[in-house]
């Protein structure tokens, strides 16, 4: 299995996370799409250009985190089970996944856009933000009954949480939600985070120094 990522890549840190819980071999294949070279041969492979995407023993390509990460759960019985065996846990497990994609990840995107960019719509990034946070709260009152965002067990909606969460922390005062807290502590000491922050650390540290990869 080879998989086409980007360590600064939300959307790849989930898939990563996902990949090292369930102890899966894989060749790393990192896609620098800020370099046009790369972009352009990537897209030559890929049309759509996105990451993460993963290709199988068999060639295929599966692209989308969540259907990767349902894949993975599926050809592998090593590691952490991401999606529960029965079908009400897994109906929760698959709705907070599509949740924190689309009302938390999104919208973390839709910011960071906006500040790349430094685009001036104060109106625009209120509404944002408060969006967030009515998420955030949300998320808080589920973990204050769980101790993963699912129940008992670290699932696919775990693997989605955590990265938006770490990326969260810098613009959100996370500490005044103390279920997120707590919660946040437990995710960052996880081994299978731990392995992905260490690749993040890395590519931050490049990205600072002004490193850029020769295509
Ligand atoms: N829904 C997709 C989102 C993937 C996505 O938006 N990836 C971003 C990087 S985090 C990307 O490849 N953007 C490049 C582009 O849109 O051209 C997933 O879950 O994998």
């Amino acid at each position: 299995m080879e998989l086409f990522y980007h360590p600064l890549s939300r959307y790849s840190q989930k898939v990563l996370i996902a990949l090292y819980e369930k102890q899966a071999n894989f060749y790393p294949r990192v896609i620098e799409l800020s370099d046009p070279f790369s972009r352009q041969q990537f897209k030559h492979h890929y049309p759509p250009g996105k990451l993460p995407l993963l290709k199988n023993s068999l060639g295929e390509l599966l692209p989308e985190s969540t259907i990767i990460i349902e894949y993975i759960d599926h050809e592998f019985s090593t590691g952490t089970q991401l999606i529960p065996q029965t079908f009400e846990r897994a109906l929760d497990v698959r709705l907070f996944d599509r949740l924190i994609d689309n009302d938390l990840n999104n919208k973390l995107y839709l910011i960071e856009k906006m500040q790349a960019r430094a685009e001036q719509n104060p109106i625009k990034l209120k509404q944002l933000e408060k969006e967030i946070l009515a998420t955030l709260s949300s998320l808080n009152d589920k973990l204050a009954q769980n101790h993963w965002i699912c129940g008992d067990s670290f699932t696919l909606a775990d693997c989605a949480l955590i990265p938006c969460l770490i990326d969260a922390k810098s613009g959100f005062k996370l500490y005044e939600f103390d279920a997120i807290d707590r919660y946040l502590y437990q995710a960052e000491t996880r081994g299978a985070w731990t392995q992905v922050k260490e690749e993040v650390d890395l590519q931050k540290a490049a990205v600072l120094a002004g490193f850029r990869p020769i295509p």
